[in-house]
C-alpha cells in the first residue's frame, strides 16, 4: 500500500521533469501502481485509515509523486452531495490530454495544496473553469471526459505534475492574493 513515505517532496528533481507517455497495453508493474493510487486516495479519505495510516488526505495524486516519471494519474473526487455514495469523478487515467477549454477561468477560494508540499502557500491559482480530457483507462479503453468545477480543477493540478509543474508556479508572485480580471471563485 502507497503511504505518506513513497511520496516525494518539493525539490525532488523527479517532480520537475516531463513524464513520459505510458505505453498500452499498461503493465502489470503500472496496472498495480495506478490500482495501488486510486486505493491511497480512498483510503485517505477513510477518517480510520487516515488516521492509523498518518495519510494526508487527498483527492488526487500523480505518478511522479511516488517518483515514477510517466503520465498516469488518479483522481477521486467525492460526491458534493452528502446522501450520494457516487463520487462525483473517480478513476485512473492515463496519457490524459486536455483536448479542449473554456476560456473562463476559476479558482479555489482557499488556494491549492499538495501532498509533495509541507507548507501552506496561499495565493490564487487560476485553472480552466471547464475541460475536455481524453484519457486511456486501465484497460486501455479510450475516454473523453467534460469536467466542470472541483474535478477540472483537480484534473489540471495533475496534469500539471506530468509536466513538473506545482501549483504555486502559477500563483503572481507579485500579488498572489489579487483576484486577476475575468476569474471567478469556485463555489462563490
Ligand atoms: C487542491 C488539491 C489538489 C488538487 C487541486 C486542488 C490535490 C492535492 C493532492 N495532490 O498533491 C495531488 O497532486
Ligand atoms: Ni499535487
Amino acid at each position: 500500500m502507497i503511504t505518506m513515505d513513497d511520496i516525494i517532496r518539493e525539490g525532488h528533481p523527479t517532480l520537475r521533469k516531463i513524464a513520459k507517455d505510458v505505453k498500452l497495453p499498461l503493465t502489470q508493474e503500472l496496472v498495480q501502481l495506478a490500482e495501488d493510487m486510486l486505493q491511497f486516495l480512498k483510503n485517505s479519505q477513510d477518517p480510520e485509515i487516515a488516521e492509523k495510516f498518518e495519510l494526508r488526505g487527498g483527492v488526487g495524486i500523480a505518478a511522479p509523486q511516488v517518483n515514477v516519471s510517466s503520465r498516469l494519474l488518479a483522481v477521486h473526487v467525492p460526491s458534493s452531495d452528502e446522501e450520494s455514495d457516487e463520487p462525483e469523478f473517480s478513476g485512473v487515467l492515463i496519457n490524459p490530454k486536455i483536448i479542449s477549454h473554456s476560456v473562463q477561468q476559476t479558482c479555489l477560494p482557499d488556494g491549492e495544496g499538495c501532498l509533495s508540499v509541507d507548507r501552506e502557500v496561499p495565493g490564487i491559482v487560476p485553472r480552466h473553469k471547464r475541460i475536455t480530457v481524453e484519457y486511456y483507462d486501465i484497460d486501455g479503453i479510450k475516454h473523453k471526459e467534460r469536467l466542470r468545477g472541483y474535478p477540472a480543477i483537480v484534473v489540471q493540478h495533475e496534469i500539471d505534475h506530468l509536466n513538473g509543474i506545482m501549483f504555486y508556479d502559477r500563483i503572481d508572485p507579485e500579488n498572489p492574493l489579487a483576484l486577476p480580471d475575468g476569474i471567478d471563485i469556485l463555489g462563490a
